[in-house]
């Protein structure tokens, strides 16, 4: 049996869990990270590519964003479009200057993994945590197993970073949270292609046939999304099909779509996921293992790196001068930008998606928004700054 005294267990190397590691290890914080999959497998997950100017600075003072900086697509706006009606939102004029990068989530992975073993820290790939024990008392462990051998992880924390399938959330005793759920009546059927984006920035569209998303990994990769039923399966969407849906439901006048060879297809379901407590005793959640945002304000990865710095803030009041005091507003501080993210994604999600028939009631309400959007800067200011993402500043 392996067993492992650090001062932090983490469990999950995705963003969360590797942010928080590197983050911890820069205050002279010993921590061990568990991961059930492989390197590989983590380095190559196709997800999101928003990245918030918190985020990227984030990474920048921790001194993981190198290639970021160097491959990282900088924008100062985005376009909206409403049948083919478009709007461009300015970052720069309505935040001050704030704006978000283009980066894919694995390629963050990747950095953060290289950092984290070039350092010298502890990371287990393809090992399962099967359970926290007394995580009520000041020395919580993380039993795990891996090459088919049990471990034991024997901390002062854990921190369960494991995602929306992980053990931490369910760990958590029952009377110590509500749950907040709601499903949406589509899902997202994302692409990725090997040819140049068609349009410099972003495009969220909605359509009479549903909502189309145009986004980039790189001058020649073009990430592209399309609404679809949840029942819908891959099966039903030739390549041809895709394209002219793409075309479509983007288009507008004078605007033609690039399209190409399609290398990767895939269908998410969307929901808004969350728990109102993000502690008992010793134990915490950070990231999807304690809320699920639908993708379409791009705010899942951002909000897992806002928990961490939380956690951290706490971790090293902690550390440095024996106090639980931060840790335990943990819940608090990082509620309040969850439920801002809550918010913004569902608005983006409702205002965007095809809900009901088109010149339906629900319909005319959502041209209603769109159309206030060219006319009101106020209005245009309240996407522009969640959009980017609030400072730090205004939640605390
Ligand atoms: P992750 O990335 O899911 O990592 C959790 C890790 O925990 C491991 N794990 C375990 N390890 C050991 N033992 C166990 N028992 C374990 N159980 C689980 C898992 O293998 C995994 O590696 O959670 P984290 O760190 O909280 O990060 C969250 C983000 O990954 C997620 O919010 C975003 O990807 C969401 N998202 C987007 N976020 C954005 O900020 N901007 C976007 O543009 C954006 N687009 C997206 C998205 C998510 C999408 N999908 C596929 C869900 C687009 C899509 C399509
Ligand atoms: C992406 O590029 O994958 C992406 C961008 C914006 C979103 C969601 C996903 O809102």
């Amino acid at each position: 049996m392996k067993n492992i005294k650090t001062q932090v267990g983490i469990i999950g190397a995705g963003p969360a869990g590797l942010t928080l590691a590197i983050w911890l290890k820069k205050n002279g914080i010993d921590s061990v990270i568990l991961e059930r999959k492989s390197r590989e497998y983590i380095e190559n997950r196709t997800r999101a590519g928003l990245l918030e100017q918190n985020t990227v600075d984030i990474f920048k003072s921790l001194g993981v964003a190198d290639r970021l900086i160097e491959k990282g697509l900088e924008h100062h706006g985005v376009f909206l479009s409403f049948n083919g009606k478009r709007v461009r939102v300015p970052f720069d004029e309505l935040t001050g200057g704030r704006k978000i990068t283009v980066y894919g989530q694995q390629e963050v992975i990747k950095d953060l993994v290289a950092d984290w073993i070039s350092s010298g820290g502890k990371i287990y790939f393809e090992a399962q945590a099967e359970r926290i024990e007394d995580f009520e008392t000041n020395n919580p462990k993380i039993k795990f197993i891996h090459e088919e051998e049990e471990g034991m992880i024997d901390c002062d924390f854990v921190i369960g970073c494991d995602g929306f399938h992980g053990i931490g959330r369910k760990t958590l005793p029952k009377e110590s949270y509500t749950e907040y759920s709601h499903c949406y009546p589509f899902s997202w059927l994302g692409i990725l292609a090997h040819v140049a984006p068609s349009s410099e920035e972003l495009i969220y569209a909605y359509h009479e046939n549903g909502f189309a998303l145009s986004s980039l990994r790189s001058e020649n990769i073009s990430r592209l999304y399309l609404q679809v039923d949840n029942n819908d399966s891959l099966e039903n969407w030739s390549d041809e099909r895709i394209w002219e849906e793409l075309a479509i439901r983007l288009g507008t006048e004078g605007w033609e779509l690039k399209t190409g060879p399609i290398f990767e297809k895939s269908i998410t379901p969307m929901r808004g996921f969350m728990i109102d407590n993000l502690q008992f005793g010793r134990l915490f959640l950070a990231g999807d293992s304690a809320h699920i945002v639908p993708p379409t304000g791009g705010k899942g990865l951002n909000l897992a790196v806002a928990d961490v710095k939380h956690l951290v803030d706490g971790l090293l009041d902690f550390y440095k001068n024996n106090s639980m005091e931060t840790l335990n507003g943990y819940t608090e501080t990082a509620l309040k930008r969850i439920w801002r993210a809550q918010d913004f994604s569902n608005f983006m999600t409702a205002l965007f998606h095809k809900q009901e028939e088109h010149g339906s009631f629900q319909y005319s309400m959502q041209a209603a928004k769109f159309d206030y959007i060219a006319i009101s800067k106020a209005y245009a200011t309240t996407i522009a700054e969640n959009y980017v993402g609030l400072p730090f500043e205004v939640f605390e």
